[in-house]
């Protein structure tokens, strides 16, 4: 096309849309352009995207009816879409149309897109990935539905007071969603509670009937998912809670006007909150209750599609392919049995035959104490026909067992999916390894020590149904969305092709890595971005930071195993030097830290509370002198990530090797041009062989290393007392030093530190206090470090969602991709 026609088309296309933003503006919002708040235009502008968006979603939907399509159902308890408007102009490749027609109403379009409410319908990595798995899906037209649950009340805004943790309810339906497309009329009934009964059938065979308490409904509410520049319009469908009859009749003609709704407050309590990670006891039931809910509704729907294409049971496992995002939507295995047998009349060996084709199970972690388990009268109570058919699943599976490893009692004990031990419960990791065709870790390390240690008799008993997929993230939301400056030097250097095909071409970067214009083009678009996040932090938290100095960056859920705190420790450490005037070496540096701790969780707020109260101690000491500061950047999002990957020198994965199953921060910081400090832990490990050992910052133990320190009989107090730095950083945080004399505060950190450590906090505090010198000393060669810089970018192809969805596509879902 003649560059003149390209731009008619464009003027055009800006014309379109400005209409539509119009019309949409009047018809659904019923408001004047005169009158309309940045709100009513952010929700026109959406709608006007949302319209072009609708002809390939129908077109897909229709699609999903062709019986030869293999559908991919991703099962997953957490969807951290993040905002979705400034995303669907990317993928729709009409951002610089939609800029201009905004432009012309008199609208600034980023203002625009400041008011869309964050989603936030997941805790972190986990929703996050199912997120970026959604738009490579989109994008590489795999036909796909994802399947969860539409929480009224998302992941809780957190606000900082006196430096600790406040958490507020996240409404982020009050103000409408224009994204979604409620669907009445798809809506499934779920039961809960009550018991069963058998019953012998017309053909004289035994039959179960489950006779629940209550039932709810769960009704569809889609989200269109656009896939990069091809005209596809993937689904996430998202089941809302309702009452089967929300009005009870008698009740109200009996006065009992309170009675007479109450069936619709519980059935709506169902989805109504995301729960943070790391509760404890509380609410057990009704996260059962949410995780069966979904599962259910998702499965009949299955059913539905199966017969709307007019296939055969026998025909499930061609026909759709289900994922299990970690443990939480794995009572699937057992629903799936129960459909088939209560519900369509298939025998034991056949349904189990069709389940076992039709499920995979990602694992997302190594933690015991996130592995999912559910005591067995809960159990009973909230589910029991499907408790009867796991008992029926466990008692067939250790059959096998005992047959192959006769007289192996203890390997019964640890294989089964009934944990005998104390008060006993189901664990729905062996559930969902035991009822799965093919099983993955999401890192190399990961997969390895899944098959050593966790699952290591399933592995031994069969191998091959073992698989790593290294996690990725999408380039569209986190290169080409949220670095626009980066995205334009890269594309006016090696085209844009790389912004679906980042494994391929990325690469092509490599070329200028010493070419001295290149660089500094580079190293400037790196300092704009600090210089924005330095504005955003005077804004939001007061402090002044400096964007010249080195932008260190951890940002990430609180959690001791990620710690969050050997960085304090060692900036701690940095503070201790400079009042000693021992500054020699020290490279001024901004230390920023972001992420939320589960409510529950008071370790992970304590640690807070320090990163806050050092903050507010090394930012206010003229001794200092602005050489470092600290600060906390409340309510870590999505939509706070934003401004903060891109404007990171270094990015902080630090967490105790085999713990980290794989990470997904480490790879946006990365794509983005931070170099890393980091672990052996994770996907860190492969993406410092893509970037190589030169242009990454490696420190600290090894996994087997922490299981043979630990086995030995680790003594944080001996190191503690043996290392006269680290023994100074944590007597300045015990003596109240960041907490105004106060030697209370920290006591429960500073005890848990010296007396357990579980972390090995202390055992790695001197190899990453060496690795952080060689940090500052590598920064002050501005040249190095930015040619550093362009080659970390250059070879991360790898860690695109892109290549990730391809491997689950070749390998675990057998089916075909673009
Ligand atoms: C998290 C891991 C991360 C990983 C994400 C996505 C859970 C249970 N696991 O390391 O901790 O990157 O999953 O795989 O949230």
């Amino acid at each position: 096309m003649s560059n003149t026609l390209v731009q008619n088309e464009s003027i055009n296309k800006t014309e379109e849309i400005k209409d539509s933003i119009l019309e949409h503006l009047c018809f659904n919002l019923g408001k004047s352009p005169r009158i309309a708040t940045l709100h009513d235009w952010y929700m026109a502008t959406a709608y006007a995207a949302r319209e072009r968006m609708m002809r390939n979603f129908v077109s897909y939907t229709e699609k999903m009816q062709n019986k030869t399509l293999k559908i991919v159902g991703y099962l997953s308890a957490e969807f951290l879409m993040g905002p979705h408007l400034g995303n669907a102009l990317i993928n729709l490749g009409i951002e610089n149309e939609t800029k201009k027609a905004i432009e012309q109403l008199g609208i600034n379009l980023n203002d625009v897109l400041e008011q869309e409410e964050e989603p936030g319908l997941g805790n972190g990595g986990l929703g996050r990935l199912a997120a970026c798995y959604l738009d490579s899906l989109a994008t590489l037209q795999v036909p796909a539905v994802g399947y969860g649950i539409r929480y009224e009340f998302g992941i809780f805004d957190q606000y900082i007071r006196d430096g600790w943790q406040v958490e507020a309810t996240d409404k982020w339906l009050r103000n409408g969603n224009p994204w979604e497309i409620v669907k009445p009329e798809l809506n499934y009934t779920v039961k809960l509670g009550g018991h069963t009964e058998s019953y012998t059938d017309d053909k004289g065979k035994y039959r179960v009937k489950w006779i629940p308490a209550s039932e709810i409904k769960g009704i569809a509410y889609d989200t269109p998912v656009p896939g990069y520049k091809n005209g596809v319009t993937g689904i996430l469908r998202l089941w809302k809670s309702e009452a089967v009859e929300s009005f009870d009749f008698h009740a109200f003609d009996k006065g009992d006007y309170y009675g007479a709704v109450h069936e619709k407050v519980f059935s709506e309590n169902i989805s109504k909150v995301l729960y943070p990670n790391d509760v404890s006891d509380e609410g057990k039931r009704l996260r059962l209750s949410q995780q069966y809910f979904f599962v259910s509704c998702s499965l009949q729907n299955a059913f539905h599609i199966l017969h709307l294409r007019g296939l055969s049971i026998d025909e499930f496992p061609e026909s759709m392919t289900f994922q299990l995002n970690d443990t939480h939507p794995s009572i699937a295995i057992a629903e799936m049995m129960r459909l088939l047998i209560d519900e369509h009349q298939v025998g034991w060996e056949k349904a189990w035959d069709i389940t076992k084709k039709t499920f995979a199970y990602t694992n997302h972690t190594l933690l015991p104490e996130a592995l999912e388990k559910w005591s067995l009268p809960l159990f009973a109570n909230v589910l029991p026909r499907l408790l009867e058919i796991i008992y029926e699943i466990n008692s067939r599976f250790l059959l096998t067992i005992r047959d192959k490893y006769p007289g192996d009692e203890d390997r019964v004990r640890r294989m089964s999916i009934i944990d005998e031990r104390g008060n006993k419960s189901v664990r729905m990791a062996h559930l969902a390894t035991i009822g799965s065709h093919a099983i993955n870790g999401v890192s190399a390390l990961h997969t390895k020590l899944l098959k050593q240690d966790v699952l290591h008799d399933f592995y031994e008993l069969e191998p091959d149904i073992f698989f790593n997929v290294t996690n990725g993230v999408t380039p569209r939301r986190w290169i080409k969305l949220y670095n626009p400056r980066l995205t334009s030097l890269i594309t006016t250097h090696i085209g844009e092709s790389w912004v679906n095909h980042l494994e391929t071409d990325l690469v092509k970067l490599e070329q200028y890595a010493d070419d001295p214009t290149f660089q500094q083009a580079w190293h400037d678009v790196k300092r704009q971005n600090k210089t924005d996040l330095a504005h955003l932090i005077q804004a939001i938290v007061g402090t002044k930071v400096n964007p010249d100095s080195l932008f260190d960056i951890q940002v990430k859920r609180i959690h001791e195993y990620k710690r969050q705190h050997l960085n304090v420790l060692y900036i701690a450490h940095l503070y201790n030097r400079i009042k000693q005037k021992r500054t020699d070496g020290i490279t001024p540096r901004t230390f920023i830290f972001g992420g939320k701790a589960a409510p529950g969780y008071v370790m992970a707020k304590l640690i807070i509370k320090l990163i806050n109260s050092v903050g507010e101690t090394i930012n206010n000491d003229p001794d200092v002198n602005g050489l470092i500061k600290v600060v906390f950047f409340p309510d870590f999002n999505v939509k706070n990530g934003a401004h903060i990957y891109k404007a990171a020198d270094l990015s902080e994965q630090i967490s105790t090797a085999g713990k980290e199953a794989s990470g997904t921060g480490n790879m946006k910081f990365a794509m983005n041009g931070a170099l890393t400090i980091g672990t052996f832990d994770g996907a860190n490990i492969e993406i410092m062989e893509c970037v190589g050992e030169e242009n990454f910052f490696l420190f600290g133990l090894h996994a087997a290393e922490v299981a043979e320190t630990k086995s030995n009989g680790y003594r944080p107090y001996d190191i503690y007392n043996s290392d006269e730095d680290l023994k100074q950083a944590i007597d300045m945080i015990q003596s109240g030093v960041f907490s105004h004399g106060d030697t209370g505060v920290f006591q429960p950190f500073v005890d848990t530190l010296l007396n357990y450590d579980p972390f090995l906090v202390l055992k790695d505090f001197r190899a990453y206090a060496e690795c952080q010198q060689r940090v500052s000393d590598a920064y002050t060669n501005q040249k190095e470090w930015t040619k550093m810089s362009i080659l970390n970018v250059a070879r991360m192809g790898k860690f695109s969602s892109d290549r990730s969805v391809k491997d689950y596509c070749e390998n675990i879902w057998k089916v075909n991709h673009a």
